[in-house]
C-alpha cells in the first residue's frame, strides 16, 4: 500500500495490550508511515504498549498518560503532544468503559452514577478530546471513533453501553459540523464482535460473535486489522469527502434482518 499518512502525526488512544482495536489500528497507520503518538490511562497499559512497540520495531513520537474522565488530564495531555508534534494530523478514540454490573439484566435497572460514568467515559470523551486536538489540527485532518451496532438497535446486554454509543455517534455529527470548517473530518467505525480484554467476561459476547459467523453476508469473524485499515481510510486523503459518518466494518451483519 502507498503511504497514505507519510510524516502525519496520529495521536491513538486507548491500546491496553495486542489485542485492541487501537493495536490493530496502529498497525495499519504504521504502515502508511504516520508517526504516532500515544495516550493510555493505566500504568499496566503503557508497560504493555513500551513492549508491543518494541517487539514491533515501532517508534513512538510521544507517549501521554491521559485520563479522559478527568478535563485537566486531557488539557495536558494534548498540550504536551503539540508542545512536542507541533502539528496533529488525526486522532484515534478507541476508549470506552461501563460497569460490568450494567452490562448484563434490564436496562431500566441502570443506576443514575452508571450510566453518567458510560456516558462519561465513552460519550463525552470525544467531545473534550476533539476540542483540544482541534488547536493543533491546524492543517485539517480526521478524527476517527470506534462504535457498535448496540448503538441502533437492542442488542442484549449491551444496555447502558448501547445508550452511550448512540450518544457518540450523535456527537460524531454535531463535531464533523463544528470542525468541518477547519478542514477537519470526524466519523466512526462500527465494528463486530472482536474478542478483546473489554469484551471478555461480559455476558453474552461469546454468542454475538458465532451469529456474525452465521448470518453476515461474509460469514467471517471481524478482527482488528479490518478495523485497522478502515480507519486508516478514514483518516486518509481518500476519504477526504466523507465526515460525520459511521462505517460498518462487521462483515455486513447490520444489513441482514
Ligand atoms: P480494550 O479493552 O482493548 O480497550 C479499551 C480501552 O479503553 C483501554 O485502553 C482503556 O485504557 C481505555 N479506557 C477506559 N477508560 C478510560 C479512561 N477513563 N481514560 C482513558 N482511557 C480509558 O477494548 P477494545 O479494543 O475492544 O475497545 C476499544 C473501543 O472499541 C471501545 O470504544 C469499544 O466500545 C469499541 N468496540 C469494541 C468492540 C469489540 O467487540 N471489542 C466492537 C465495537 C466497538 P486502560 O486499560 O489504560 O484503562
Ligand atoms: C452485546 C455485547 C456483549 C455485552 C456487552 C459488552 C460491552 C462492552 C463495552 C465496555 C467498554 C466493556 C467494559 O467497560 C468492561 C469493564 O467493565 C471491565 N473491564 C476493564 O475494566 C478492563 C480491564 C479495561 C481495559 O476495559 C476498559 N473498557 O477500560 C457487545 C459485544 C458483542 C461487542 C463489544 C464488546 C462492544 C464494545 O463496545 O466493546
Amino acid at each position: 500500500m502507498t503511504a497514505l499518512l507519510k510524516d502525519k502525526n496520529i495521536v491513538v488512544m486507548g491500546v491496553a495490550n495486542n489485542r485492541s482495536i487501537a493495536w490493530g489500528i496502529t498497525r495499519s497507520l504504521y504502515n502508511a508511515g504516520a508517526n504516532l503518538i500515544f495516550t493510555y490511562r493505566q500504568e499496566r497499559s503503557k508497560q504493555k504498549l513500551e513492549k508491543l512497540l518494541e517487539k514491533n520495531g515501532i517508534e513512538a513520537k510521544l507517549i501521554v498518560s491521559c485520563d479522559v474522565e478527568n478535563d485537566e488530564s486531557i488539557k495536558q495531555a494534548f498540550q504536551e503532544v503539540g508542545d512536542q508534534a507541533d502539528i496533529i494530523h488525526g486522532l484515534v478514540h478507541s476508549v470506552a468503559f461501563a460497569n460490568t454490573d450494567e452490562l448484563k439484566g434490564d436496562y431500566a435497572d441502570t443506576s443514575r452514577e452508571g450510566y453518567l460514568t458510560a456516558q462519561n467515559i465513552s460519550a463525552y470523551s470525544l467531545a473534550a478530546v476533539t476540542r483540544e486536538a482541534r488547536k493543533f489540527m491546524t492543517e485539517g485532518g480526521g478524527i476517527v471513533t470506534q462504535t457498535y451496532l448496540g448503538a441502533e438497535r437492542v442488542v442484549p446486554n449491551y444496555n447502558v453501553m448501547g445508550v452511550a454509543k448512540a450518544a457518540l455517534e450523535a456527537s460524531v455529527r454535531y463535531l464533523a459540523e463544528d470542525v468541518g470548517k477547519d478542514g477537519i473530518r470526524v466519523n466512526a467505525v462500527s465494528a463486530g464482535p472482536i474478542r478483546t480484554l473489554s469484551a471478555k467476561g461480559v455476558s453474552g459476547f461469546n454468542d454475538k460473535m458465532s451469529v456474525v459467523e452465521e448470518k453476515a453476508p461474509l460469514r467471517r469473524q471481524v478482527d482488528q486489522d479490518q478495523v485497522g485499515d478502515a480507519t486508516l481510510f478514514l483518516l486518509s486523503d481518500l476519504a477526504r469527502g466523507v465526515t460525520g459518518e459511521v462505517l460498518h466494518v462487521d462483515s455486513g451483519f447490520h444489513i441482514v434482518a
